[in-house]
């Protein structure tokens, strides 16, 4: 399956401004499939795991509070090449360089509450897809 999933997991701020929806909408309109799905919390020790290559960063202790704050939406997606066709769908980091369009452009409120994770390698979808769900909850 190597090249056919990412990963991705709508932030707590975008969770909490009802979006989820309208998001996985996005999500499977332009055709990707949902192969794992669900709605939890992460407790810090989880973020700062997940987000362990962004360690030295400035903004890093904020990204693992942010990331821990709510509930987030986690999910495995299937396509073709997914994760470039993914980071092309949720546009830039950085909402202003977004393009019309993206998941970013429509619901992000900042570079870190930029309403979406998504994998940036294969062999990340992978390790990403792993720490959230067992195999039973993959479909
Ligand atoms: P992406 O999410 O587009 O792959 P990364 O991997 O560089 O971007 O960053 C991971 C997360 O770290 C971003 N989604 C964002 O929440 C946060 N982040 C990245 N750069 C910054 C920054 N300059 N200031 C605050 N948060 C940032």
């Amino acid at each position: 399956m190597t090249g056919n999933i990412t990963f991705t997991m709508i932030k707590p701020a975008a969770v909490e401004s009802g979006y989820t929806g309208a998001i996985l909408h996005m999500i499977t309109e332009n055709g990707f499939r949902i192969s794992a799905l669900k709605q939890l919390q992460m407790t810090r020790k989880d973020a700062e795991t997940f987000y362990m290559v962004h360690k030295d960063r400035p903004f890093y202790n904020d990204l693992v509070g942010f990331m821990s704050s709510g509930p987030i939406v986690a999910a495995i997606l299937e396509k073709e090449n997914a994760v470039e066709e993914y980071r092309k769908l949720i546009g830039a980091t950085d909402p202003g360089k977004a393009l019309e369009g993206t998941i970013r452009k429509l619901f992000a409120k900042s570079v870190q509450q930029n309403a979406v994770h998504g994998s940036d390698s294969d062999e990340n979808a992978a390790i990403e897809a792993a720490f959230f769900f067992a195999e039973r909850e993959r479909f």
